[in-house]
Formats: C-alpha cells, structure tokens, sequence
C-alpha cells in the first residue's frame, strides 16, 4: 500500500542522495538504480496502474510529478559533472602555444617525372599533344602491325615478356570492341604500337607523343633496365620530310639540355620506319671525351627514329602517296642520365630517397 507521506521520504532521500554525487560514474549508477528498467521509481511508476481512480488523482499525480522533477535533476547534474570534469583535464593539460609546429617536408616529382614533363612542354611548343596506350598489348599492335610479322628476325631486337594466357583476358574497355588482334599476349617493348592505334583512330594531320612504361626480358646494367620508359613520337601530314625530322628532334635536343648539343644521325633499321636513323648526342657526361657511359666513344646514342614506311601506312588504310611521317622512340631514362649527370640508371628505381631528394 503506498501512502503519500512515505513517497515524500522516498523523494527526499533520492533528491539528497543525488545532491552527494560527485562523480558522473556514481551517476550513472544512480540513474539505473532510480530509473533503470527495474529501477525503484519505474517500479513505483508503473504501480499507478493498480491504484483505484481516487488515488490516482493524488498519489498517482505525486509519483508523475516526482518523475518529472527527479529527471530534470539528474540531468542538471550530469550537466555540471561533465563541465567539472572538462575544467579539471583542461588545468591538467600544459599547452604551449609558442611550441614550434610540426614541419612535414614538401615532395617533389621523380626525377623521370620531371623529364616527362619537360619533354612534354617542349613537344607541346612545337605542336605535338599527349597519347596513351596499354601497357598489356598484342601480338599484332606490338609486332604485325609495325611490319614485323611472325618470326620475323626483328622481333629479336627486343625480347619479349609473354604474358601466359589463362581464362579471360582483361578487357580494355578505352578501346572500343575487342577483336583477336586486341587480346593482351605480352607486355610492349615499345611505345610504338600506340603510332598504330592512333592512325586507325585519327585521321592526319596526326602529331602525338607517347611517354609510358616499356619492358625488355633483358640484363640490366648502367645503360639497361628490365623495365623502362620511352616517349613515342609520331607526325603525319602531307609532305613530311626527313629534313622535318632532323630538325625536330636537334631543336628539342638543344632545348632539352639547354645547351648547343651535338647531334648525329646514323643509319639504322627498324621494320616500322623506311629509312631509318639513330640519333647519338655528344656525351655530357665527359663532354665527348670518352667515359664509362658512352663506351669511350664521346656519343651516346638517345633515340632510334625514321619516315614511317608505307607498310604501316596500309596497315591502318593511309594512302602512302599522300600522307608521310617521321616517327622517333626516345629512351626516358637516358635522357634523365645525361640531363642530370648520372652515370648509371638503376640509380632512379631504387627509390633511395637520399638520391632521389637531389632533384
Ligand atoms: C625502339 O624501341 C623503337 N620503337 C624506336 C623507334 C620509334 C624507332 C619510332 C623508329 C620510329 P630501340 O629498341 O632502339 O627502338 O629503343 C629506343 C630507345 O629506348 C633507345 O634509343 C634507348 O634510349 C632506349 N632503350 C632501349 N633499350 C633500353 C633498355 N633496356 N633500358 C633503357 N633504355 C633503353
């Protein structure tokens, strides 16, 4: 039987139980005790139901009101309690606001990155715009198309990783429909292929370079990599000439090292390009005296280039007796070698951050 004048000591007791806490631990304890689901309040709370419609009115309304005003303390005191808890860890924790701040040290572009970027620039001043291509490439875009058939000496020239045909291939959704002549076989040796998928997409005038990732089953050394990158180029207009390709390339030697390079052209062969040219550039690194890196001879050779041949040209349904072209593959890791004065281009994927944070 509940009675008002124990509910009124119940209410004092809680209230000047809740007055003590100084915790908000405590309080949480509290509460659950008080209002917790079989708390002693809820338990009263819900015994209004039981009581006969007289009592309700009074003892029924004392224990609502109580409720109302008991949660309206609690939450004062959670209120306080956490703003004295603030207070007290703010005055424990030292703050110096002279203290130097953290200082991250800036990045900066690889140095292969910089002279792609270079290389971009320049091509972009005289005209030529950014190409891409697949790294994963086919038989034919890597090798037919380029007029080196199947078992063809040239493929030799540079030895190939296959890559092991197993289930599906990746697609390569950049390209459109995927034909026999798509499917991924090896990895390029060349940034040569993309001259192909270019002129079947675009019709001339063409001028594009081609900066990416090559790979060669090769032995490395000062000179070699495994893996490396070429910038390709290609023009094609009417009435390009061989003389158009010396120019363009002796200017952007000159602009790329910033000095009056020498430049020789010597006759070459590559299946993609009739007639054919290396162009060597007096060594920097000995300024043409002779040194580890250019094989005492004072030249170095940079880039393999030539008038694209007419095999390639029906390869991709160009009339060779309107349209002509020059194209070039320019080796990137040379390039940073003698722009920079290395002597050895494993030196640039060893990721040595103490060589690397020279450039
Ligand atoms: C080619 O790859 C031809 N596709 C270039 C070309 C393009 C000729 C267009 C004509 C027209 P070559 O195998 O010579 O050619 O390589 C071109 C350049 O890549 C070389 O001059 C050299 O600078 C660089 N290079 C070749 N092999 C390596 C290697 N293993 N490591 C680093 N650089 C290399």
């Amino acid at each position: 039987m509940i009675d008002v004048s124990s509910l009124y000591l119940l209410k004092n007791e809680s209230f000047a139980e809740l007055a003590k806490l100084s915790s908000l631990s405590d309080l949480d304890q509290f509460e659950l005790y008080w209002m917790g689901r079989k708390g002693k309040l809820t338990t009263l709370l819900r015994s209004v139901s039981e009581l006969s419609i007289e009592d309700k009115k009074t003892i029924g309304k004392f224990i609502n009101d109580y409720k109302v005003e008991f949660t309206a303390l609690i939450l004062q005191k959670k209120t306080l309690l956490k703003n004295v808890s603030l207070e007290q860890k703010l005055s424990q924790e030292i703050f110096d606001t002279t203290l130097p701040g953290t200082i991250f040290p800036r990045g900066h572009q690889h140095p292969l990155s910089q002279v792609i970027a270079e290389l971009v620039r320049i091509f972009h001043s005289f005209g030529f715009v950014v190409a891409d291509g697949p790294e994963m490439e086919s038989e034919f875009y890597n090798f037919e198309a380029l007029n080196i058939p199947p078992n063809h000496p040239a493929r030799d020239m540079q030895d190939t990783f296959y890559i092991e045909q197993t289930g599906k291939q990746p697609s390569l959704p950049s390209l459109g429909h995927l034909t026999s002549h798509e499917d991924p076989s090896l990895l390029r040796t060349h940034t040569s292929p993309v001259q192909v998928r270019i002129m079947q997409k675009y019709p001339p005038p063409i001028s594009i370079i081609v900066p990416g990732r090559v790979y060669r089953h090769e032995a490395m050394d000062a000179t070699h990599s495994c893996m490396f990158h070429q910038v390709e180029g290609l023009l094609v207009d009417k009435n390009v000439s061989f003389a158009d390709l010396k120019g363009t390339l002796t200017r952007f030697a000159q602009l790329f090292f910033e000095k009056d390079v020498k430049t020789r052209f010597r006759p070459s062969y590559f299946p993609f390009t009739e007639p054919s040219a290396e162009m060597d550039i007096s060594c920097l690194i000995c300024s043409g005296t002779g040194c580890r890196v250019c094989k005492q001879t004072g030249w170095v050779e940079l880039l393999g280039s030539g008038m694209v041949n007419p095999k390639v040209f029906e390869e991709v349904r160009l009339d060779p007796d309107q349209y002509s072209g020059f194209a070039f593959g320019i080796g990137i890791e040379r390039l940073a070698i003698f722009k920079y004065g290395v002597d050895d281009l494993r030196l640039f994927c060893e990721n040595d951050l103490r060589f690397l944070k020279q450039f």
